[in-house]
């Protein structure tokens, strides 16, 4: 079958919640990928940064490979041999004292929610069903009904009410807008450190400093929603890093597997996630033993192989090349890192189909951004080769 049969099964199949570039990849590896005619592409989307330590890490494959001829799923009303090394591992690495595992991003933003409103009526002391949790404009957290009840974006609410009530939204980067939406009830502030969906945007220097003052001075927690800028997207192990704040709440996932399976999880110290009880919460394939055997080698890679300081170092000279484009069709690059957005004057779609005819896949957001965020073993003559076809594009829009 050739790349259009394959779309056309796709049209005919699944629903059509997607808008896909039209490539069909049926082989990764490293930083390259490969469609069904053996072209080759340099993946710069990385599956929404999920894939940082680049396609099918023989590391993470070794690892999966050697667990499922093991076990791979006990379910939690057993112990197994793999999560509690993964927890210690992803605690002391992160220097958090406990941890949820759980799948999808989603699960991880929900369970944080929830261990919220719990910490709220058992520990602040709001009154029951009162608790409120403040998000921001632009904000992306998933696709559950709770998420998008609070999403600033129509599209994903629209025909999917009734919405989930005890959320409201302030400014993005607006620290004192925040300030002045704390109520007694509210019990938490739940923010990416880099807005991604929305548009990567980066908040003004100090704007996490000052929302972690203003968190702590009204007893809210501050919950940083790390999955897609954490695990070094950005040059820093977590993004929440680039301010040495210390967020209440982290929630971490894509990355988090290195793009081999779902796995996602909520990092807070024993004064928050000590609140669980058992029966609370949980999941079918959380904590699972491929997962946390995958996840431990996920995270043994970017360590072992230097992966949060090749983001900075080779971020910086991405950003730095893209920045000396000069055209009248750029209106700014930013991001931090290897999360870089490229806004155009115009829509960016049409940039993105052009850059996959070159050889280079990337994905538009919020309309006129060129997302740039290739796996972080990238290597600088790679970038060098992804330029020699991005200027070009950038610059003359073909
Ligand atoms: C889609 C992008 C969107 C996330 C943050 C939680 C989640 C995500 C900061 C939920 C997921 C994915 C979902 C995917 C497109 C992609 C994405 F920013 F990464 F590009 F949409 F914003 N927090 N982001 O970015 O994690 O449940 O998906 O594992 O839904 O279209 P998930």
């Amino acid at each position: 079958m050739k790349s259009q049969d394959y779309i056309k099964l796709d049209d005919t199949y699944a629903a059509h919640t997607y808008h896909p570039i039209e490539v069909v990849i049926d082989r990764g590896e490293g930083v390259w990928v490969y469609d069904v005619e053996g072209n080759r592409y340099l993946d710069c989307l990385s599956a929404y940064s999920a894939v940082n330590q680049g396609h099918c890490h023989p590391r993470i494959l070794d690892a999966a490979t050697k667990q499922m001829h093991k076990v791979t799923l006990t379910s939690r009303a057993f112990y197994n041999d793999q999560m509690g090394p993964f927890l210690k591992q992803l605690c002391e690495l992160t220097g958090y004292e406990m941890a949820v595992p759980m799948n999808t991003g989603a699960e991880a933003v929900e369970t944080a929610i929830k261990i919220a409103r719990k910490w709220g009526y058992e520990v602040k002391g709001v009154p029951d069903n009162q608790a409120e949790i403040i998000a921001c404009v632009g904000n992306f957290a998933g696709r559950t009904t709770t998420i998008i009840s609070f999403t600033s974006e129509d599209q994903y609410k629209e025909h999917f009410g009734p919405l989930t009530p005890g959320f409201k939204l302030v400014p993005y980067g607006d620290a004192e807008a925040l300030a002045k939406a704390i109520t007694p009830n509210t019990v938490a502030f739940l923010v990416e450190p880099i807005q991604g969906e929305g548009g990567v945007n980066v908040p003004p220097a100090g704007y996490l400093k000052r929302v972690a003052e203003i968190c702590t001075a009204n007893n809210v927690l501050f919950m940083a929603d790390e999955i897609q800028t954490g695990l070094g997207r950005t040059g820093t192990l977590l993004c929440s890093d680039h301010e040495g704040v210390r967020p209440d709440v982290v929630t971490l996932g894509k990355a988090l597997s290195g793009g081999f399976y779902p796995v996602s999880a909520v990092l807070a110290d024993e004064r928050v996630l000590g609140l669980f009880r058992p029966g609370d919460h949980g999941s079918t394939f959380g904590g699972n033993p491929l997962g946390s055997a995958v996840a431990r080698a996920a995270l043994d890679v970017l360590i072992d192989e230097s992966l949060v300081e090749r983001s900075r170092e080779v971020g910086e000279y991405f950003m730095g090349r893209l920045r000396r484009i000069e055209s009248d069709n750029i209106k700014e690059v930013r991001g931090k890192g290897l999360l870089i957005g490229v806004e155009m004057t115009n829509e960016a779609r049409p940039y993105c189909d052009a850059l996959r005819d070159a050889g280079i896949l990337c994905k538009d957001t919020h309309g006129t951004v060129v997302r740039f965020a290739p796996p972080l073993v990238i290597t600088k003559e790679e970038i060098d080769w992804a330029m020699e076809r991005i200027e070009p594009i950038l610059a003359n829009g073909r």
